[in-house]
C-alpha cells in the first residue's frame, strides 16, 4: 500500500482536506484529513465519492486543432501566433481570457500576469463574476478591501446563525454539519432566509420564505427596528464606522415591521420572532451565498447585511461576523491574485499608483490601465465582433452564463476560440478551434484558498496521463512563445507561489491586509510540506481598523428596489440552483454511478396550486419559457416552493440531456456595481408537453448515437449508462442506439410496449424498453444484469424478477439506499428518528449528507411520501 497524500477536495469552497491513498495507477482510496482545520476528517457525499471520478473516461488527453490530434508545439505555436496577430492588428483589447475559480492560485496568477502586464488589457474575467463578485463589491464598499471577516471557528462560537440565500445542507454540507454540531453542543439557533423551503430548513428554528429579491427590505427593516429599540452599538459606530449624513433618518422611513413584512410577503409574527432573536443574541454569524449575490441588486443586498453587523458591532469578534461563503474550491485564490476584470492584482485596483507599482514589480512592458470587460459584457463584445480571440480555461460558459443561446452564437462567431479543459466533450469545447488537455484534480499541483481564507495545498497523487499538462505550464508556454521568455520562466508551481507572495507584500506598508511576506522566500521543500494556514488572522478587523484611507468602515445606504410584479405573459418567477450530488456541468460528478441517482433527471419544482392551475401532474414533462429561450423539464410538485415561483437545476448539458437547459433561460441582466447576473429571478411561464410513449435505455458501452427524442437524459449506472426517454411518433429510431449482437424482443401491441435486449457472449449489452400505456419494469434489476454473465431471453420476461419495484431516488449515496426502501423500513419497523433509520439501513451513518433528507422524509411520513414513492 502506498503512502497517503494530503490534498484538498476538488469541489466546493469549504475546502476540506483529503487523505488520498493511491491503490493503483488510476485508483485511489479517499478519506477526510483529520488534521485539516476545515473538516477535521469529515467529507460530504461528493468528496467521499471522488475516487469514482479519477478514471480516464471522457478525458481530453491530446492537444487538438479542430478534430485533429497534434503535438504540444504545434498547438502552442498556433495559440501564441493567433493571439499575437490579433493584438498586432486590432490592439490588446481585441483578445480575452475567460477563466475560473477551479484553477489553482498559481495558474490564475500566470494568466492574470500575462493579460494585464504583458498583453496590456484587463480583458480577463472569471466565472467568479457569476458567483461572488457582488460580495467582492460589497466588501470593497464597506471595508475598503475584499476581506471575508469570519472563519469557520466563528460558526462554533456563534449563538445565532442566519443563513441568507444559502442551501448549505446541499452546497456546503460540511459547514452545515458544523452548524448542526454547534446546535447540539451549545444550542445555537438557526434561521434560514430563502424563498424555498430547502433541506437546509429541516434543522432550523425558523424559516423565513421571503418573496424573491426582497432581502434589502428585510435587512433594512431589522436594522431600523434595532435602532428604534436603541440596540445599535453607538460606541462602535462612533469609533470605527463612517456613517453618511441622514443615514438613520432615511432608514426610519418606511421600514417599520409591518411594511417590511408586507414587502417581503412574510407574516409579521415571524419577523417579530426573528427580530427579537437577533436582538437577544449578539454572537451572530450571517452566512450568505447565491440567493444574495446572484441578483440584479446583489451588491446592495450584501451591504444591507454588512450594515447590520457594523451597526450592531457584530464583527471582528468570536462568533460575530457577516460571512460570504464561496462556491468554488479556489474562488478566493482568484480574488487574491486579482483575476477579475475589475481588479488588478493582489487586492489592488486600477488606481494609477497601483498600476505603476505592479508594472514595476513585473517589469511589465504594457500594463493594463483600466478595468476590462466583465463576463456578460465580454461575451456580448465577442458576439458583436469586438473581441476576436478568446481563451476559456476551466469553465463551461456555453452552459453557465445567462442567456446561453446568445453565448453560443457569440462563440460560433468568434474567429479564434481556445478551450483548456480536462474533458474531451463539453458544450463549450464544441466551439473551440484549439482544445488543450489540462491536468485534472489528483494530477494538479498548487494551492487553493477556501471560504475562510485558509490556504491549502492540492497535491498530485497520480501521474499526468498522456499529453495532459498543468494549466500554469500551458499559459507560460504561450506567454514565452509570444516573446516574454524570462518573465514567464517558471519551472514549478513554487516559483509562481513565491512571486505571488512577494507581490502581495511589495510596497504594501500595511495598506492591504493580504500580505504573504512570510512566504516570499519559502523553499521548494517547505512549499511541498506547506500546512494549511489562514491569512489575515482569525478576526481581521478585531482592532476596529479597516482597509479604507481613514481606517473606518462604511455604512452604505441601500434601498429596496421595487420587485417587478409578474406580467401577463410571464406569470411565474424562475429560480435556479444546485442539487446535492451534482457539481455544475457534471463533468466530474457525472462519472459517479453513486452520485448520479440522487436526482436522475432535471426537474422543474412547482407548487401544487400552480400545477393544478396549469393542469400539471408529478412526472409530466413541461416546458419552461422565458424571453431568452425555453427548455423541457420533468415536473416535481413541491409545497416548499412559494406559489408563483418555480425552480430548476443548473447541471444538465448537451452531453447529458436533450432538456433541462437552465442556462438558456435567465436574463443577461446584471448588478450595476458588480456585474453579477441575476440568476435567481427570471420572469417565466410553464406549459405541459404531451408525449405518447416513455421508457428507458440501458447501455453497457458508451453510446455513439445519442437518443434523439423529445426527452432523453443520461445518468451513469454501475457498468454502463441509463437513459430516460420520452417522445412522440414511432420510437423505432431509438434502436439505432443499441449495439450489435444477439437480439431478443418482446412486443405487447395492446399496451404499445416494445422491449428489446441485445446480448453479446452471454452478457447484456443493451436494453430498450418503451411503452405507451403499460408499467415499466425495474430499472435497478436490469442494471444489475449488466454484471451477469449468463443472460438469456428471460431478461425480458413480462413477469418475474424484472418487475421488482425500484429502490426509488437515491437518498443515501454512500450505502446506495433509495426513497422507497427508507419509506418501507419506516413503515414496517416503525422508525421514529434519523439514528433509527441509520441503525436499520445504514443510511446517514457515513458522510451524513443525507441526514437532512432523512429528517424531511420522517416529517412527511406517512401520507405524502407514501404517495410520492409510488
Ligand atoms: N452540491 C453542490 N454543491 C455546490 C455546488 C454544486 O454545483 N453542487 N457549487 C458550488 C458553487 S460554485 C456555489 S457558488 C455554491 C452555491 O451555493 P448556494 O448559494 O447555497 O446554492 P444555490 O442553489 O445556487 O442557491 C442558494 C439558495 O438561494 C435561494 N434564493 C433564491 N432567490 C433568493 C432571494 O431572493 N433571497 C434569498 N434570501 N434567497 C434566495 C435559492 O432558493 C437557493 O435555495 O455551491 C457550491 N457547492
Ligand atoms: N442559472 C444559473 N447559472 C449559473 C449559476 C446559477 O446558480 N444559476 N451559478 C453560477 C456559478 S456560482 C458558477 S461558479 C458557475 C459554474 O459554471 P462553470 O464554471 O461553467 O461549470 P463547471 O462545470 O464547473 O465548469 C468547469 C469546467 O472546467 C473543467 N475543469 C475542471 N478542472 C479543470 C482544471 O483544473 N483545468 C482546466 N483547464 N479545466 C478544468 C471541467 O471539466 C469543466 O468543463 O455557474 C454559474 N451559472
Ligand atoms: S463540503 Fe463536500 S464538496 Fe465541499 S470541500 Fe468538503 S467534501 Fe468537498
Ligand atoms: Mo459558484
Amino acid at each position: 500500500m502506498r503512502q497517503p497524500i494530503r490534498t484538498t477536495c476538488a469541489y466546493c469552497g469549504v475546502g476540506c482536506g483529503i487523505s488520498a491513498t493511491p491503490t493503483g495507477p488510476r485508483t485511489v482510496e479517499i478519506k477526510g484529513d483529520e488534521a485539516h482545520p476545515a473538516n477535521r476528517g469529515r467529507l460530504c457525499s461528493k468528496g467521499t465519492h471522488l475516487g469514482e471520478t479519477v478514471e480516464l473516461t471522457g478525458r481530453l488527453l491530446h492537444p487538438m486543432i479542430g478534430t485533429k490530434r497534434v503535438g504540444w508545439d504545434k498547438a502552442l505555436d498556433l495559440v501564441a501566433k493567433r493571439f499575437a496577430d490579433t493584438i498586432a492588428r486590432h490592439g490588446p483589447d481585441s483578445v480575452a481570457f475567460y477563466v475560473s475559480g477551479q484553477l489553482l492560485t498559481e495558474d490564475y496568477f500566470v494568466a492574470n500576469k500575462l493579460m494585464k502586464g504583458f498583453i496590456g488589457s484587463a480583458n480577463i474575467d472569471t466565472n467568479s463574476r457569476l458567483c461572488m463578485s457582488s460580495a467582492v463589491a460589497g466588501h470593497n464598499r464597506a471595508f475598503g478591501e475584499d476581506i471575508v471577516p469570519a472563519s469557520y471557528d466563528d460558526l462554533d462560537a456563534a449563538d445565532l446563525i442566519v443563513l441568507v440565500g444559502s442551501n448549505t445542507a446541499w452546497c456546503h454540507p460540511i459547514v452545515y454539519q458544523r452548524i448542526q454540531a454547534a446546535r447540539a453542543e451549545r444550542g445555537t439557533k438557526l434561521v434560514v432566509i430563502d424563498p424555498r423551503r430547502t433541506e437546509t430548513c429541516e434543522g432550523a428554528d425558523l424559516h423565513l420564505p421571503l418573496k424573491p429579491g426582497t432581502d434589502v427590505a428585510l435587512m433594512n427593516g431589522l436594522l431600523a427596528w434595532m435602532d428604534a429599540q436603541g440596540l445599535t452599538d453607538r460606541g462602535y459606530l462612533d469609533a470605527h464606522v463612517q456613517t453618511p449624513d441622514g443615514f438613520w433618518e432615511k432608514l426610519a422611513q418606511g421600514h417599520d415591521l409591518w411594511t417590511t413584512a408586507k414587502t417581503c410577503d412574510v407574516s409579521p409574527a415571524q419577523f417579530q420572532q426573528f427580530f427579537e432573536l437577533f436582538a437577544a443574541t449578539p454572537r451572530t454569524v450571517t452566512l450568505f451565498s447565491q440567493g444574495v449575490n446572484q441578483s440584479i441588486r446583489g451588491t446592495d443586498q450584501v451591504n444591507a447585511i454588512i450594515n447590520l453587523h457594523l451597526a450592531t458591532g457584530r464583527i471582528g469578534k468570536p462568533g460575530a461576523a457577516p460571512f460570504s461563503i464561496t462556491g468554488q474550491p479556489n474562488a478566493m485564490g482568484g480574488r487574491e491574485v486579482g483575476g477579475l476584470a475589475s481588479t488588478l492584482a493582489a487586492h489592488m485596483d486600477f488606481a494609477s499608483e497601483n498600476v505603476a507599482r505592479v508594472g514595476r514589480f513585473w517589469a511589465a512592458p504594457t500594463m493594463a490601465s483600466k478595468p476590462g470587460l466583465k463576463a456578460v459584457d465580454l461575451f456580448r463584445a465577442i458576439g458583436e465582433g469586438r473581441i476576436k480571440a478568446l481563451w476559456v480555461m476551466a469553465t463551461n460558459p456555453a452552459v453557465s452564463l445567462p442567456d446561453a443561446a446568445r453565448v453560443r452564437e457569440a462563440l460560433e462567431r468568434c474567429p479564434f476560440v481556445v478551450v483548456s479543459d480536462v474533458m474531451a466533450a463539453t458544450d463549450t469545447g464544441a466551439y473551440a478551434h484549439v482544445r488543450l488537455p489540462a491536468a485534472a484534480w489528483g494530477e494538479k499541483d498548487g494551492t487553493v484558498t477556501n471560504s475562510d481564507r485558509t490556504i491549502s495545498r492540492q497535491r498530485p497523487f497520480m501521474a499526468l496521463p498522456e499529453q495532459a499538462k498543468p494549466d500554469w505550464w500551458i499559459i507560460k508556454e504561450v506567454a514565452q512563445r509570444m516573446g516574454w521568455r524570462s518573465a514567464f520562466a517558471y519551472q514549478r508551481p513554487a516559483d509562481i507561489w513565491r512571486e505571488h507572495a512577494r507581490l502581495t507584500a511589495y510596497q504594501n506598508g500595511g495598506q492591504r491586509l493580504l500580505d504573504l511576506a512570510d512566504h516570499a522566500t519559502i523553499g521548494n521543500d517547505a512549499y511541498e510540506a506547506m500546512e494549511p494556514f489562514r491569512w489575515g488572522g482569525q478576526h481581521p478587523f478585531a482592532d476596529g481598523r479597516f482597509s479604507t484611507p481613514d481606517r473606518r468602515a462604511r455604512l452604505v445606504p441601500v434601498t429596496q428596489m421595487e420587485v417587478q410584479a409578474p406580467l401577463g405573459a410571464w406569470p411565474l418567477t424562475l429560480n435556479t440552483g444546485r442539487y446535492r450530488d451534482q457539481w455544475h456541468t457534471m463533468t466530474r460528478t457525472g462519472l459517479s454511478a453513486k452520485l448520479a441517482r440522487h436526482r436522475e433527471e432535471p426537474l422543474v419544482e412547482v407548487h401544487p396550486a400552480d400545477a393544478l392551475t396549469l393542469g400539471l401532474a408529478a412526472g409530466d414533462l413541461a416546458r419552461v419559457t422565458t424571453a431568452q429561450g425555453d427548455s423541457v423539464f420533468r415536473v416535481a410538485l413541491s409545497d416548499g416552493q412559494r406559489p408563483g415561483d418555480i425552480f430548476t437545476p443548473i447541471h444538465w448539458t448537451d452531453q447529458t440531456s436533450t432538456g433541462g437547459r437552465t442556462g438558456m433561460l435567465p436574463r443577461p441582466l446584471v448588478d450595476p456595481h458588480s456585474g453579477q447576473p441575476g440568476f435567481k429571478s427570471t420572469p417565466a411561464r410553464l406549459s405541459k408537453v404531451a408525449t405518447e410513449w416513455q421508457g428507458f435505455l440501458i447501455l453497457r458501452e458508451p453510446v455513439q448515437a445519442k437518443p434523439a427524442c423529445l426527452w432523453a437524459t443520461r445518468v451513469t449506472v454501475p457498468g454502463g449508462a441509463l437513459f430516460e426517454v420520452a417522445g412522440n411518433g414511432d420510437p423505432a429510431h431509438l434502436e439505432a442506439c443499441l449495439p450489435k449482437g444477439e437480439r431478443v424482443e418482446a412486443v405487447d401491441p395492446a399496451r404499445g410496449t416494445r422491449r428489446v435486449a441485445i446480448i453479446v457472449e452471454g452478457r447484456l449489452a443493451g436494453v430498450l424498453i418503451v411503452t405507451r400505456t403499460g408499467l415499466l419494469p425495474s430499472r435497478d434489476w436490469l442494471i444489475g444484469q449488466l454484471a451477469a454473465s449468463d443472460v438469456g431471453p428471460a431478461v425480458l420476461a413480462a413477469r418475474g424478477p424484472g418487475n421488482q419495484p425500484d429502490k426509488g431516488a437515491t437518498i443515501c449515496a454512500c450505502f446506495d439506499i433509495g426513497l422507497n426502501q427508507i419509506v418501507a423500513a419506516i413503515r414496517q419497523q416503525h422508525l421514529m428518528d434519523v439514528p433509527a433509520i441509520g441503525q436499520a439501513l445504514g443510511a446517514g451513518t457515513n458522510c451524513g449528507s443525507c441526514r437532512p433528507a432523512l429528517a424531511a422524509i420522517l416529517m412527511q411520513t406517512p401520507q405524502e411520501v407514501l404517495d410520492a414513492a409510488e
